[in-house]
């Protein structure tokens, strides 16, 4: 066990909210460290607004479907506390709750609210009630003999009667994922450490349970990993990191208790670290491959750190999508085959999307490499902020990037693992903005607003005022603690402010632009290399300097790998990090799947404040090639357009839209 920080305030869990800050450090760990979101004060154009509404919408309005859908009655039901029956189509319903608890306790972390305080207490008061004597804790099969519907399908009453051993349909494990990622946020964020001891208790059962020589079964839907890590760093104690990697180890490896693998979906096919591509189930490999980084690194495993390495390859250079979002396939809700990306047809689910950010983290946290940064960008402007209306009251579960017209966002889903991720994530981007290292202060996420960071020599202030990601030049104030500081300012220079369109050969820019970053102090150019995807300006700072950046942002024509059969032949655009659309509201009559966009067309930029919560537009003329089927639509000659964000689609009323144009 390593030693324990003394304050409260040395949290240690490797969420984007841990404070790394003071804390006593596991022996081995990221040689950069996050700056927890809690610290990141963003005021910026994008963000603020967005956690604004998962703040005072998504959040009560996933409390209310809690409640109205029996999840919080569950709890009750297996306490004993009521007398309805357990409802729910799968035992992972514990989850949803557990997540939309981790979101509020973010929540709280910033925007204290005694009501939604008060209302987390009793959450917890009544998930305590649940578990068992002995720690367990599932409320499906506590109250197995009050179920009000047993669900044929996905009956989560474990097998033989016995616990633990349906684990690839039961989600017993990845429940327990989820309640220990609520309780450390809410450790972290009031110092009360009674949920804290509910998922130590739990942990310790599943230390007693598990493990070489006990039960040798690996979760069915990873999670639990990831959390026992984020235990092990909240408690110091290392058993939680043990069986975190006991459980990524038995992964494809039979055994008495499961003498047949679970197969390629459930990533059970073989043992992971023996995995050459990702395949199956797309936000199962995300939890996993995220584990193990973290495993990776906290026990330095060589082999483990080149297995994550190849599957990263795997996912980011051969199986995403141009908004950053993975998984194409609804069958298995999984990877296709290399370069298989159907557009209309794109699964894309938005846990897969930003469960990507989570891994993109860590991996940057272990290489110190711009291009994970520069992946977790695309996620979160594009298949992640898409995931979630601009109201913050309805959702995509599916993430397609072309439309024919019925496709909408919904208020909930029976399987509601959507919504609640995002009420969980969305509070979580301000820690993605920085990290340090020593005396390097890492500038990943361009987005006005404040920060206080701790470097090796001292504290210092970060302020960032820009309308990123509308424009490009983004101007910083570094206030050290003590004059003359010596920091080392990393600033991102995103791969598409380089001449490169994504991190890796799957897409490309189809046209030139001459205009080159720059940077100043005070008003001074500086020459920099870029070195990992960052220009470093390392001097001694006093208050007062302004460092300014400025990433030209011209529109770009991007083409996709011609062994992606779905966009051959066909053109995107993009603009920063954002990736557009064109959708039926924006084009006379309302028809868009057949536009054709000329590499000669010219296209200009403007930003309309009342439009969709505000937004850079792109405008144009394209054409139609083939005749509608309506006869009315015109076809060839000149199609004005005007092309918006693709994150923000479908908030009109469904439609028409495609991202990928016909390229002429
Ligand atoms: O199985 C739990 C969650 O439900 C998964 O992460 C999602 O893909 C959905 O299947
Ligand atoms: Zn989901």
């Amino acid at each position: 066990m390593y030693k324990l920080p003394v304050l409260f305030a040395a949290a240690t869990a490797l969420s984007p909210f841990s404070n790394f800050l003071s804390a006593a450090e596991p022996p081995h760990d990221y040689p950069i460290r996050p700056v927890p979101a809690h610290v990141v004060h963003l005021n910026d154009v994008f963000w603020a607004p967005r956690l604004e509404v998962n703040r005072t919408a998504t959040i009560p309005a996933s409390f209310q479907l809690c409640e109205e859908t029996g999840r919080i009655e569950n709890f009750k039901v297996a306490a004993n506390l009521s007398q309805a029956k357990w409802t729910g189509m799968a035992g992972f319903n514990d989850s949803d709750v557990y997540k939309v608890m981790e979101g509020a306790a973010y929540s709280l972390m910033t925007h204290p609210d005694p009501k939604l305080a008060a209302y987390m207490k009793q959450l917890i008061e009544w998930v305590g009630k649940a578990q068992e004597p002995d720690g367990y804790l599932y409320t499906e099969w506590t109250s197995r003999d009050r179920i009000a519907k047993p669900n044929p399908i996905r009956c989560c009453i474990p097998r033989n009667n016995k616990k633990w051993l349906s684990e690839q349909e039961s989600h017993e494990l990845y429940n327990l994922g989820h309640l220990y990622e609520a309780a450390v946020a809410d450790w972290e964020g009031t110092g009360d450490p009674h949920f804290l001891n509910i998922a130590k208790k739990s942990a310790d059962l599943l230390v007693a349970t598990f493990g070489p020589g006990k039960m040798e079964v690996p979760p069915g839907h990873p999670e639990v990993e990831l959390a026992l890590v984020k235990l092990y760093r909240a408690t110091g104690d290392e058993r939680y990191l043990n069986l975190a990697k006991f459980f990524l180890n038995v992964r494809g490896r039979p055994s008495d208790d499961r003498p047949n693998l679970w197969g390629e979906n459930l990533l059970d096919h073989r043992p992971l670290v023996d995995q050459q591509e990702a395949v199956g189930h797309a936000v199962r490999a995300m939890y996993l491959y995220a584990a193990a980084t973290d495993v990776a690194t906290l026990t330095e495993d060589a082999t483990l750190k080149s297995t994550v390495d190849r599957l990263w390859a795997s996912v980011f250079e051969r199986k995403t999508y141009v908004t950053g979002a993975i998984g194409s396939t609804s069958s298995g809700e999984a990877f296709g085959k290399d370069y298989e990306l159907p557009n209309d047809t794109a699964y894309a689910e938005t846990c897969a999307n930003l469960a990507t950010c989570f891994w993109n983290y860590r991996m940057f946290l272990l290489h110190g490499d711009g291009k994970f940064i520069d992946m977790l960008e695309r996620s979160l402007f594009n298949g992640v902020a898409s995931g979630v209306a601009l109201d913050g009251k309805t959702f995509f579960y599916p993430n397609p990037l072309a439309s024919k017209g019925k496709y909408s966002r919904s208020k909930w889903f029976d399987c509601a693992c959507c919504p609640t991720n995002i009420c969980r994530f969305i509070p979580s981007v301000p820690g993605y903005a920085y990290a340090t290292h020593e005396n390097a202060l890492y500038v990943n996420l361009y987005a006005a607003g404040t920060a206080d960071v701790a470097l090796a020599d001292g504290k210092a202030t970060i302020e960032q005022t820009t309308r990123y990601p509308w424009d490009g030049r983004i101007e910083i104030k570094l206030k050290p603690q003590t004059a003359g500081q010596k920091i080392a300012v990393k600033l991102r220079i995103p791969g598409w402010a380089r001449g490169e369109a994504f991190a890796s050969d799957l897409y490309r820019f189809a046209d030139k632009a001459d205009e080159q970053f720059a940077i100043e102090v005070n008003g001074k150019p500086i020459a920099t290399n870029v070195e990992h995807g960052y220009a470093t300006v390392d001097r001694e700072w006093k208050a007062g300097d302004v460092l300014t950046l400025n990433l030209p942002m011209p529109i770009r024509r991007v083409v996709a790998n011609d062994k992606v059969e779905a966009d051959r032949g066909r053109v995107a655009i993009m603009r920063g990090p954002v990736v557009y659309c064109i959708e039926w509201p924006e084009v006379q009559g309302g028809k868009v799947l057949d536009l054709a966009l000329a590499d000669a067309a010219e296209l200009k930029t403007n930003f309309q404040p009342n439009l969709l919560g505000g937004v850079q537009v792109i405008e144009g003329t394209t054409h139609r090639d083939a005749q509608q089927p309506d006869n009315k639509t015109e076809t060839g000659g000149h199609v004005p357009f005007t092309a918006i964000p693709y994150y923000a689609w479908a908030n009109r009323g469904p439609g028409e839209m495609i991202l990928w144009l016909k390229r002429d």
